[in-house]
């Protein structure tokens, strides 16, 4: 193991809430001092193509061509394709615009001709102009598969059937990752984990973004060996989720949905949480739950207001 160098930074990351937390971050750091580690548990096949939502919302956040109105797709988006599928008879429930269609063409020719899924992010990244080393947790396929509460004997059914085809409207009952016991971290992920001077765990969804993250064999055991340097940002704020069903899920699968239901769930691997202003009669009830709290602005509406939060994190556990 190389040691820890302290300029650097690793970052567990989802989707929306990670790539505005990457974005200050990187105002506030080099970006070759930073690692971001992607979910790949909503990654999916449409049309025969790889689609990798997470990646790519960070990726076009941090090129500042992510569509502002939906924190995901590109902006300036044409939608060509999509009409003339619907007009065929076709799936056009999942929004796949021209330019974001020419990436999941380019990263599902590549991964025929063999190239794995991290080796083409690092292609698509630098094609992007990123200097950051942006990683998927694995390149072993991992699927994150949902099970609706409601009826009692309702089948799983697949991440983006729930996320997007059923607007996240159903209640929960079970969260599983498959494929996940046998996944490997890719190359570079435990080796950054292990030499960040600062882990961050992004104020992402814990079940449907961290979760598939975590639960990657090895990586919890890494986090927890140096808990003291791992620091998560809430994504719960005034016990609801800013986007996504967080909030919901939480309750849904028996956890109380607020900062000290997060505290809960992360402090056997990370030692300080972010909560907001919001949340600040909470802040002991977080440090009972074995996280030490910092209490600042969480909301990131602006990227100068997430380049605070990103300095506000890194302070908690390497001091100003
Ligand atoms: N989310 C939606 O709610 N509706 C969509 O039609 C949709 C299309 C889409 C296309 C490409 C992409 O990279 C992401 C897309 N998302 C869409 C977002 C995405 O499915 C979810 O936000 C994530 O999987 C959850 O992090």
């Amino acid at each position: 193991m190389t040691a820890p160098r302290a300029e650097t930074v690793a970052v567990l990351a989802g989707g929306v809430g990670a790539a505005r937390f990457l974005n200050g971050l990187l105002r506030v750091r080099r970006p070759a001092d930073v690692a971001a580690i992607v979910n790949v548990g909503d990654d999916f096949t449409l049309h025969g193509l790889h689609i990798s939502p997470d990646l790519d919302t960070v990726t076009y956040t941090l090129a500042g061509q992510i569509n502002p109105e939906t924190g995901w797709g590109r902006a300036g988006e044409t939608w060509r394709v999509l009409t003339e599928l619907g007009r065929l008879g076709g799936q056009d429930w999942f929004m796949l615009g021209d330019l974001d269609l020419a990436l999941h063409l380019f990263r599902t020719q590549r991964r025929s001709e063999g190239a794995s899924l991290s080796q083409v992010t690092g292609e698509i990244s630098a094609s992007f102009g990123l200097e950051l080393r942006l990683l998927p947790i694995s390149d072993d396929p991992i699927q994150t598969r949902i099970t609706p509460a409601e009826p009692a004997d309702a089948p799983e059914i697949d991440f983006q059937d729930y996320f997007v085809a059923q607007r996240h409207g159903i209640a929960v009952r079970a969260v599983r990752f498959a494929g996940i016991e046998t996944a490997q971290p890719a190359p570079g992920v435990l080796d950054s984990l292990d030499t960040a001077g600062v882990v961050v765990v992004a104020p992402s969804n814990p079940f449907v973004s961290i979760g598939p993250v975590v639960e990657v064999p090895g990586v919890r055991a890494t986090l927890s060996r140096r808990r003291d340097s791992v620091v998560a940002v809430s994504p719960i704020v005034g016990g609801t989720s800013i986007k996504g069903p967080a909030g919901a899920m939480m309750r849904e699968l028996g956890h109380e949905p607020s900062v000290v239901g997060i505290a809960r769930l992360y402090a056997e691997f990370a030692s300080t949480l972010v909560i907001d202003d919001s949340d600040r009669d909470l802040a002991d009830a977080v440090a009972d739950a074995g996280m030490t709290p910092v209490v600042t602005d969480t909301i990131m509406s602006s990227p100068e207001r997430a380049a605070a939060l990103a300095r506000t994190t890194l302070d908690a556990v390497n001091g100003p």
